[in-house]
């Protein structure tokens, strides 16, 4: 089934039971995806490069507007009936549940000055949730683009993007950057987007695997990363320290060339030489993949991709047994390359194989994990898939 049915069929479903709950059809129905990162971890809330792609896995809504004030909101993938909340009583970090996602949308849109006066919206996500695969991003943003054109507000991809990051930040309540909403709103299909996070500059460059002979897998090591929100925030502000003490407005400042002179700096703060070494290599490393992959030297970036591992486990130190688990496994049984992809601290990982071996990578985790006693994990081929969009 091409992606376009896929996405077709979901939006029949999703319609039919907005039908069911609200008693009449949604005015529209959009999609936004899930993604995976190449390359540029724990870069974007230091100003720096990443390397996002969207996955086929979207979370689907159909919504309808509303001009009472009333947000009715519904999920698929959650047992509970709607959930009625009036749009000027929103109040930031006072929702914990997964109904804080779409009504932060809400909050931050009206925030910002824009007429939102409620809404009826039903979501169904394919994104695994709790995978590092950014499934609240998806929900984000898929409300976001749905009220954008519902309500005529003429936002650009990235301008929903920086809502549905002020959302979470906000009203949610988690420090995330901006990588995740960016790539669910404006990733191509076929492409990996270069995004520059400081001004939000984009470039989308071609990434098309499979014509290479070669395929990038997803592993969900099926780990929660449940403390990972703590953990997050410490390295973040970890960042803004060695940001201040070397005197610069982010980390991004430190060019690759001066990182020598700029850990000698820091003297003994070993917890911010580790830090700032991790982000500004892995800056390095974004603009090297890109270099490769537009030279046509694709197979080049795998060691780049493991390199990056190393980094986040040795100096940024958010990987887990897991993760390490997956990339040691698919190094050992032929794969170019292999990370931790996201947050870390479970979630999953990517492994860049040659087509020939996929089968060979699968199965040489699968049964790795098995001997470990871990869980077993879920694998799928990644395809760079298309951004949000409308579906209906
Ligand atoms: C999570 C965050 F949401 C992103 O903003 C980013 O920092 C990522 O972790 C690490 O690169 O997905």
């Amino acid at each position: 089934m091409s992606e376009s049915n896929v996405g077709g069929a979901a939006a029949k479903t999703v319609g039919e039971r907005f039908r069911e709950l609200y008693g009449a059809a949604p005015h529209g129905v959009w999609a936004a995806p899930g993604r995976v990162n190449l390359i540029g971890e724990h870069t974007d809330y230091n100003d720096g490069f990443v390397m996002p792609f969207a996955l086929p896995h979207t979370a689907v809504a159909a919504v309808s507007r509303r001009d009472d004030g009333v947000l009715r909101l519904h999920s698929a993938d959650v047992d509970a009936p709607v959930v009625e909340l009036t749009a000027d009583s929103l109040t930031p970090g006072t929702d914990k549940h997964w109904t804080a996602y779409p009504a932060g949308v809400v909050w931050a849109l009206r925030e910002a000055g824009h007429p939102v006066t409620g809404a009826d919206i039903h979501l169904a996500s394919t994104v695994p949730a709790g995978a590092g695969l950014s499934s609240s991003a998806a929900l984000e943003v898929v409300v976001a683009l749905a009220l954008n054109d519902l309500y005529e507000l003429g936002l650009r991809g990235w301008q929903l993007a920086r809502l549905c990051q002020r959302a979470e930040n906000v009203y949610v309540g988690a420090p995330v950057g901006i990588m995740d909403q960016t790539a669910s709103a404006c990733c191509e299909s076929g492409h990996a987007l270069f995004l520059d996070t400081r001004d939000l500059s984009q470039r989308q460059i071609p990434f098309d695997l499979a014509a290479e002979g070669m395929r990038l897998l997803v592993v969900d090591t099926q780990v929660e990363h449940s403390h990972s929100e703590g953990e997050y925030g410490k390295r973040r502000v970890g960042c803004e320290k060695g940001a201040a003490l070397l005197g610069v407005d982010a980390l991004r400042d430190v060019a690759h060339a001066d990182l020598d002179e700029a850990l000698a700096r820091l003297g003994d703060e070993e917890e911010a030489r580790r830090l700032v070494r991790h982000v500004v290599t892995e800056n390095e490393r974004v603009e090297r993949v890109i270099a490769l992959l537009e030279s046509g030297d694709t197979r080049a970036i795998g060691p780049v991709l493991t390199a990056g591992h190393a980094s986040l486990r040795d100096d940024f130190r958010v990987s887990c047994p897991e993760l390490d688990l997956v990339v040691d496994t698919a190094l050992a049984s032929g794969a170019l390359g292999a990370r931790m992809t996201g947050g870390g601290f479970g979630g999953s990982a990517i492994v860049l194989t040659e087509t020939t071996e996929a089968a060979a990578v699968t199965e040489a985790i699968r049964k790795t994990f098995t001997t470990a006693g871990f869980r077993t994990p879920r694998i799928f081929e990644a395809v760079p898939s298309a951004g949000a969009r409308r579906l209906h």
